[in-house]
């Protein structure tokens, strides 16, 4: 299988594939990744000084989450992925509100109620993550089931990494998939990592992307370190999906260039060589580099562009810091659209003790 590439790691690139986007998107797609790059070290460190509890890092797959999510409408349906910030973002979701989940604070609107870095907001049609490794992709299945049986003219996509495929959800939801032709598009980061297991312990095929086959529709192997590829990719599956197509199988193959979360040491279980070798194909220095020969960025634009970004974080950061976190009532909130008797009976009681 032939793998999409649209731009070289040295920032050539192939102008007959380059797809149709205005020089202002493809800006706006370098700022995202660099908002998700600066992201992910900064709250890191945040959870090395004790300021939030946990994170999972997406440092190497930047290109993936913004490319795909450039290609989504604004109605489709994301089961996206806890490596998916970029997603958020594109879609419309504030920094702050990311921060503030990670702070589990009053003004999340999931109330600090989720595990950290598993999103979710209704306002963008990103559904709330659940942790099982590969339980999404039934769930978008049947999204995209219900939409078709509606006749709701939006597609669902799920992002999830190569340790997934081998959970037998995989199995069922694009079995289904194909046999019901739903508009739904797996998208399948292979970061070459479930935790500390290379992606050659999940499968022994020559990849991921050619099981489609199997289940009767399209599998598409991408360079998910080029942005543009992976918006190329996305765009195709997505306008098929739409106009009745069915599904597809994309696999973007990238690195997960940090660790599988907060509590891991990948130095553990791989070697620097490696690392080093995945660090020439970093997605953001191709991209400037494409940006630059195309005219579309110079070295001073780059800077700025990197200092706005930077404080951005900061004073986000000092904004959600200064957010109390939910009220104790707030746990009784939520679950029932009228309150029952039993719960008002136990908050009030729980209040009184507290005397609020
Ligand atoms: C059913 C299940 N088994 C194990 C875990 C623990 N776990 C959390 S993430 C993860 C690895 C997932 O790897 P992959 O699907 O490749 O995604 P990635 O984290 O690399 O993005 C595992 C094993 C879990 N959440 N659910």
């Amino acid at each position: 299988m032939e793998m999409l590439q649209v731009v070289r790691a040295d920032g050539e690139y192939d102008a007959k594939l380059e797809p149709n986007l205005r020089d202002e998107d493809l800006k706006k797609m370098y700022r995202y990744m660099l908002l998700v790059r600066r992201f992910n070290e900064r709250m890191l460190l945040l959870q090395r000084q004790g300021r939030i509890g946990f994170f999972i890092e997406s440092t190497g797959e930047e290109a993936a989450q913004v490319g795909s999510a450039f290609a989504l409408a604004r109605s489709d349906w994301v089961y996206e992925s806890y490596r998916d910030p970029g997603v958020c973002l594109v879609r419309g979701v504030p920094l702050k509100t990311l921060v503030d989940q990670l702070m589990a604070n009053a003004d999340d609107p999931n109330k600090g109620r989720q595990m950290g870095v598993h999103w979710g907001y209704r306002e963008w049609n990103l559904v709330s993550i659940s942790s099982p490794v590969g339980c999404r992709l039934s769930q978008a299945v049947g999204t995209a089931y219900a939409a078709k049986f509606k006749k709701d003219n939006i597609v669902c996509v799920t992002s999830f990494g190569d340790g997934a495929t081998s959970q037998g959800e995989f199995h069922s939801a694009m079995n289904f998939a194909g046999v019901f032709k739903v508009p739904v598009v797996f998208l399948c980061k292979n970061n070459q990592y479930a935790i500390s297991l290379p992606v050659r312990r999940q499968t022994a095929s020559a990849n991921i992307a050619m099981k489609a086959e199997a289940y009767g529709f399209e599998g598409v192997l991408v360079d998910g370190n080029d942005v543009l590829a992976s918006y190329k990719a996305m765009k195709a599956a997505v306008d098929k999906a739409r106009s009745g197509g069915g599904p597809t199988l994309i696999e973007a193959v990238t690195y997960r260039m940090g660790g599988h979360s907060s509590s891991d040491d990948p130095s553990k279980y791989r070697s620097t060589e490696e690392t080093e070798l995945w660090k020439t194909r970093d997605p953001i220095t191709r991209f400037r580099r494409y940006l630059m020969k195309k005219g579309l960025l110079t070295e001073s634009e780059d800077r700025r562009t990197l200092e706005e970004v930077e404080n951005e974080l900061v004073s986000t950061i000092k904004e959600s810091e200064k957010v109390p976190p939910p009220t104790l009532y707030s746990m009784f909130t939520d679950v029932y659209a009228e309150m029952p008797w039993h719960i008002k009976e136990e908050a009030d009681e729980l209040m009184g003790e507290k005397g609020q």
